[in-house]
């Protein structure tokens, strides 16, 4: 046990008598069992009991002994969590979204299995028993109250569903994370089990419907272990130049759309995906002229945080909070006030299609590459190599009320062109794509069917390297097979083989 003040932290008296080492809970776990851990976005996942599993894995392997679990979790974690996991080889399968290097390699080896879904269908799966039992919990608190409710920390992804589900309870509790957090979370655990479901009675990003703390029945509490340790807080890149680009046409068409009359001065809520150009989004905001917006979203990044700071965004719905080193300071500096307009949520209810469907959001994703006709390719590089996973994005184009797919018009330096005759792997089918933007162009595509879609693809987002050939492809298609969807199938799974043959295609 280490020095860590648990008084103030674990303040259930029964509760403090089950503190032990990260070792010492780690004996909990056996080879195949499924065990749900905590973790969103590199936010609020275990951070001792991982590696203390993994050496014991290793130990075992070292034996000749089978040592490998089911790994659940929100989303992707850590070097600390994932990662500790896969180098050890103790991950049999794994779900939903990852951004692990090793692990990655494992399943693209063939030397894991990993099954990929919708965010918001992990916590009800699992409830509804389609994965099997549930063994363990490793679920990262902020601190545990004297009557035993838990303070999350800056994820809840899955973790409320794990404790219900779980048949033992392990619980990391985190003193680098703020106390301040307390409050800031709205746990609604009532979804329940069709036939016996009823609305999600919540009709504004800000609204409130549950409980500021995850509850568990506190006999399935079998550890407690005390970690210092921050979340992974990568840095960001400064937005580039297609990344402004990219932001600059979205909010353009968000002025259009305003001025048509199709959407409310203050738009509808943002749901913006991770990485750099939703960042840049965000940030382009910042000096749009549109005021008191508002996120209902599933990663809260940077640029969220600072439009919530500057008072351009008044409210803002999420199921984690990923940000840089420095944001991360703004927003410990700022809690208090930041506690009363940022809402962590359960993914279930982040993610719920019925709940975006009523707020219509304006959900914003990055992709790999998308085809003519509008179909979007968000996982897999040559429709074989996975990459991370659809984690949220496919929850919210579904049930947008305008569905974005960004992406720069080529990759590679130019090597592999992102907008194709025919995408390598369907993650999000043309029906719930509406808007496609590369630095090029912005192709807006309600309302138009597959002929029309593809002339306005290749001439907005396609590279102009790129647009002679893929006018080619679609010319010849139209002349030779014809039909509503003008393809020849032999032409366009060889686009993919000519990057293949140049050698330059990361097999990440
Ligand atoms: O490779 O790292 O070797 O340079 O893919 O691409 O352009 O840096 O963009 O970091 O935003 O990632 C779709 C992967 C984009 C991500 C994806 C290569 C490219 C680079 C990364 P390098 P960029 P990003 C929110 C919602 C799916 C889930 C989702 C993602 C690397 O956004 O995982 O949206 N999204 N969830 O060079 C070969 C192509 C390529 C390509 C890009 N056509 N062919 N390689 N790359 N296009 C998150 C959650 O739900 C949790």
């Amino acid at each position: 046990m280490n020095s860590i003040n648990h008084e103030e932290r674990v303040r259930h008296e029964g509760l403090r008598e089950k503190i032990m080492s990260a070792e010492q809970a780690a004996e909990f776990i056996h080879n195949d069992m499924n065990v749900g851990m905590s973790g969103f976005t590199g936010a609020g996942y275990p951070k001792a009991i991982p590696a203390a599993l993994a050496k014991r894995m290793e130990a075992a392997h070292a034996r000749g002994e089978a040592f490998q679990i089911g790994l659940f979790t929100g989303a992707s974690t850590a070097a600390e969590c994932d990662g500790v996991l896969a180098k050890a080889k103790g991950i049999k399968m794994r779900s939903p979204y990852q951004s692990d290097p090793d692990f990655r390699k494992q399943v693209n080896a063939g030397e894991a299995h990993y099954f990929d879904m919708h965010l918001s269908h992990v916590a009800q799966q699992s409830t509804f028993g389609f994965y099997g039992d549930m063994h363990v919990a490793v679920v990262e608190v902020a601190g545990i109250l004297p009557d035993g409710r838990l303070i999350p920390s800056t994820s809840i992804g899955t973790s409320n569903a794990w404790l219900h589900n779980a048949d033992k309870i392990i619980l990391e509790v985190n003193s680098r994370q703020s106390l301040l957090l307390e409050g800031m979370h709205d746990i609604y655990d009532d979804i329940g089990v069709p036939p016996n479901r009823t609305p999600i009675p919540l009709i504004t990003p800000g609204g409130r419907i549950g409980s500021p703390y995850m509850t568990c029945d506190l006999s399935k509490v079998v550890g407690i272990v005390l970690t210092d340790s921050p979340d992974r807080n990568s840095k960001f890149a400064d937005p580039d130049e297609k990344s402004n680009k990219i932001a600059d046409l979205i909010i353009d068409f968000f002025g259009h759309e305003v001025k048509k009359g199709r959407m409310p001065a203050n738009l509808l809520p943002i749901q913006s995906g991770v990485g750099n150009v939703a960042n840049a989004v965000l940030a382009g905001l910042q000096n749009s002229p549109f005021e008191n917006l508002t996120g209902f979203t599933e990663v809260m990044q940077d640029g969220m945080l600072d439009l919530i700071m500057s008072g351009k965004m008044t409210m803002a719905s999420a199921t984690a909070m990923s940000l840089s080193p420095e944001a991360l300071d703004r927003f410990n500096a700022n809690i208090e006030t930041l506690r009363k307009r940022i809402i962590l949520r359960p993914q279930e209810i982040s993610n719920h299609p019925e709940v975006s469907r009523r707020l219509g959001v304006l959900a914003i994703n990055a992709m790999i590459e998308c085809d003519i006709y509008g179909n979007v390719n968000s996982t897999h590089v040559m429709g074989t190599n996975m990459m991370n996973g659809l984690g949220g994005s496919g929850d919210f184009a579904r049930n947008a009320f305008t569905s974005f797919f960004v992406t720069p018009s080529v990759a590679k330096e130019g090597a592999i062109s992102c907008i194709m005759p025919m995408v390598s792997h369907v993650d999000h089918t043309e029906h719930d794509v509406m808007v496609i933007v590369s630095e090029q162009g912005l192709a807006d595509l309600r309302g138009l069917a597959p002929r029309q879609r593809a002339k306005v693809i290749i001439e907005k987002c396609a590279h102009p390297d790129y647009r002679p050939m893929l006018q080619d492809y679609y010319d010849r298609s139209v002349k030779t097979a014809g039909m509503h969807t003008p393809h020849m199938l032999d032409e366009a799974l060889s686009w993919h083989q000519r990057y293949v043959e140049t050698g330059d295609m990361r097999i990440a």
